[in-house]
């Protein structure tokens, strides 16, 4: 088994900006493993700064390096990877890259397309849904009447503290009916629940992470005060976590991103937990590239994933993306690649346009 990665630096098509900060070029690890004439990919969804969840690519690419390599010598299957991997405490977008990487290279042994492989009820297509950063509110406007002509089915919106009424103000008068939703990423504390109850005013379909990133406490205190459903992004790091969640009534429904919560097995059962609580669950992404959008795109192909996910087509984050084959949106909606695993591979010219840094690590 031969692995090796690839760390690139591609522009974005525009800045990024949420509640903790501003994202103008994707800083991004891709792996590449080789066995027997198949090739598999992954990519990392850390980023420079743990701002958004405590790893970060120094720390991700450092347990991968000296931990997980190790662990996946004689390509386990996913599920045994978890299982064997388990003694290493959080660490969950570190283990996701590697969980992915399996995934990938065990639909391609079976020659099966990676979201038959792993949903027991494959529904064939993604809801899609568009995430938009804080901008200049004329700027907000038009994205998302570009973006309602484009078929997204739901517009989410970041916000900040201080600055949600004047976002979601005058996106309400512009558009009284669309689905839309808010994203806080944590910005908010248990002092700001009055803040907080401005919000239900502007018939979110729900509120997105707005308290502290590892809580679910306080979270189902502001769901008791709130009309607006809250949906957990950040908090839900295990399918136990999300059993609590549910449970103590901290969420209604969940954004599942694969590399937060370790991998699509986990994914799998969280989005099985939201279910079973009568709740909802959409797929969520970290702005990746086309290898880590493939991965996104297969597991919000399934029957359980019930709302529109942030999972649009390469074309609204890079101008280049690093894939061979880049997907489309009709009428929102966004159908994976019908080849075995992920169904695409890293494009060469682009890679080598983008590469910093590459190297073997097996
Ligand atoms: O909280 O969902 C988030 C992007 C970077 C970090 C955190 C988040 C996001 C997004 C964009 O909302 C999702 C996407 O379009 O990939
Ligand atoms: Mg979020």
């Amino acid at each position: 088994m031969n692995l090796k990665y690839y760390r690139l630096k591609i522009p974005m098509k525009s800045p990024f900006t949420t509640s903790f900060g501003t994202t103008l070029d994707k800083d991004v690890i891709i792996f590449e493993l080789n066995h027997d004439g198949i090739k598999a990919f992954s990519e990392l969804i850390t980023s420079e700064d743990p701002f958004y969840g405590p790893e970060d690519n120094t720390t991700a690419f450092h347990i991968i390096k000296n931990y997980l390599v190790k662990l996946i010598q004689n390509l386990p299957s996913p599920e045994k990877f978890n299982e064997i991997s388990n003694f290493i405490r959080g660490n969950n977008m570190a283990k996701a890259a590697m969980e992915m990487l399996l995934y990938d290279y065990h639909s391609k042994v079976a020659e099966k397309p990676l979201f038959e492989f792993i949903n027991e009820k494959p529904r064939g297509y993604a809801n899609a849904g568009i995430s938009l950063g804080i901008d200049k509110i004329n700027v907000t406007l038009e994205k998302i009447q570009q973006s309602l002509d484009k078929g997204y089915k739901r517009i989410k919106v970041k916000i900040r503290k201080g600055g949600e009424v004047s976002i979601l103000a005058p996106i309400r008068d512009h558009f009284p009916d669309i689905p839309l939703s808010a994203d806080a990423n944590s910005d908010y504390t248990v002092k700001d629940f009055k803040t907080l109850e401005k919000i239900d005013k502007f018939d979110l379909i729900y509120l997105e992470q707005p308290l502290y990133h590892d809580d679910i406490i306080y979270h189902s205190k502001l769901a008791k005060i709130l009309s607006t459903p809250i949906c957990l992004d950040e908090s839900i790091t295990s399918p136990e976590i999300a059993e609590n969640a549910f449970e103590i009534g901290a969420c209604r429904v969940v954004n599942i991103k694969p590399g937060r919560v370790g991998g699509l097995y986990n994914s799998n059962l969280i989005a099985k937990i939201a279910s079973n609580n009568k709740g909802h669950a959409w797929i969520g992404g970290m702005l990746e590239t086309g290898i880590g959008r493939s991965f996104n795109i297969a597991m919000a192909s399934s029957e359980l994933i019930d709302y529109p996910g942030d999972t649009s087509p390469n074309e609204r984050y890079f101008s280049q993306d690093i894939v061979d084959r880049l997907f489309e949106m009709n009428d929102g909606i966004i159908k994976p690649f019908n080849s075995p695993g992920i169904g695409v591979k890293i494009n060469e010219s682009v890679l080598t346009q983008f590469k910093v840094e590459e190297g073997v690590l097996s």
